[in-house]
């Protein structure tokens, strides 16, 4: 007996090894636990801070990013903060679930959980669908959920990353009908006109930064509710372009590409030279209403840029 389980617990290290040899490192699928609370919020839409009642995921906008790898096992719960005036959702478009049953809306005070397996590698949206759900997005309901590919060397190593949401913004939160017309005042990244553009806005404080040389890797979505982005790097060439973020998709050398309402890609960038890109949707109305993100290249950049939580620049 005692000799059959040496003898097991050898050949178990032994496939291992083999693994290891053949540089498969593939991740274990794990559970992961997810709470996010829906909290309606006063937040700033611009650099100068002028403030918009938001309906957001834990008070922020972009929502948190929510890293996972494929193959896990995401056991999610949402919390409808009692404050609140109006119910709330959670739709994953990471998911293959039940809308009716996972997807539906919760009262003030109420919570609600669901379980689903990230079964495909990517980028992806996440979004309240509440009813008027044109209005659940434009106000902030949204974010991005990673999905890393199980095997490690699905696609090149990143050195930095970063996460971009394109997003309208509409004057009044509360007219919904200039929402259905599509008359809004702002296309933002992650949730503020012009956040990381110092060029376009004096009081901008912040930019994306990476070194040349190095593969920059954007996670790019677009929450809408209505605009297209044309995303292009004003002065470079996206290196890699991957629609919804799947290693299987992968396309070379582009210069813009389209990312719908809803959808999402991973733009990877590399520059040979210090400067700047500037990363824009080339719909220049959008461009030029806030959607312009400059993007530094310097040998000086530090270790921190665009890792760990900094790939989504608050
Ligand atoms: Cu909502």
């Amino acid at each position: 007996m005692k000799s059959t389980r040496v003898l097991g617990r050898l050949g178990a290290a032994a496939l291992v090894g083999i693994g290891a040899a053949l540089g498969a490192a593939v991740a274990e699928a794990k559970t992961v636990k997810v709470t996010l609370t829906a909290k309606e919020v006063d937040l700033p839409i611009d650099n100068k801070g002028t403030k918009y009642r938001a309906w957001t995921f834990e008070g922020q906008v972009p929502g948190p990013v929510i890293r996972v790898t494929e193959g896990d096992t995401v056991e999610f719960t949402l919390h409808n903060a009692p404050e609140n005036k109006t119910s709330h959702s959670m739709d994953f478009h990471a998911a293959r679930t039940d809308v009716v049953k996972d997807f539906s809306a919760i009262k003030p005070g109420a919570s609600k959980q669901f379980t689903f397996t990230a079964d495909y590698p990517g980028v992806f949206f996440y979004h309240c669908g509440a009813d008027p759900m044109i209005q659940h997005v434009a106000r902030g309901m949204f974010g991005v959920i990673i999905v890393d590919p199980k095997a490690a060397n699905a696609m090149p190593k990143a050195d930095r990353e970063y996460v971009l949401v394109q997003s309208e913004i509409y004057e009044n939160p509360e007219d919904h009908a200039a929402m259905m017309r599509n008359q809004w005042k702002h296309v933002a990244f992650n949730g503020v006109a012009f956040k990381y553009d110092p060029v376009h806005d004096p009081n901008a404080e912040k930019l994306l930064e990476a070194k040349p040389g190095e593969r920059v890797r954007i996670y790019f979505v677009n929450a809408g509710p209505n605009e297209f982005a044309s995303f292009h790097p004003i002065a470079g060439i996206w290196d890699r372009v991957y629609p919804s973020g799947n290693p299987k998709n992968v396309q070379h050398g582009l210069q813009s590409f389209t990312v719908g309402p809803g959808d999402g890609a991973v733009f990877d960038l590399i520059s040979p030279v210090e400067g700047a890109n500037a990363l824009v949707t080339h719909s220049l109305r959008g461009a030029l209403s806030g959607a312009i993100a400059v993007l530094m290249f310097s040998r000086d950049t530090g270790d921190e840029a665009g890792r760990g939580d900094g790939i989504l620049v608050r």
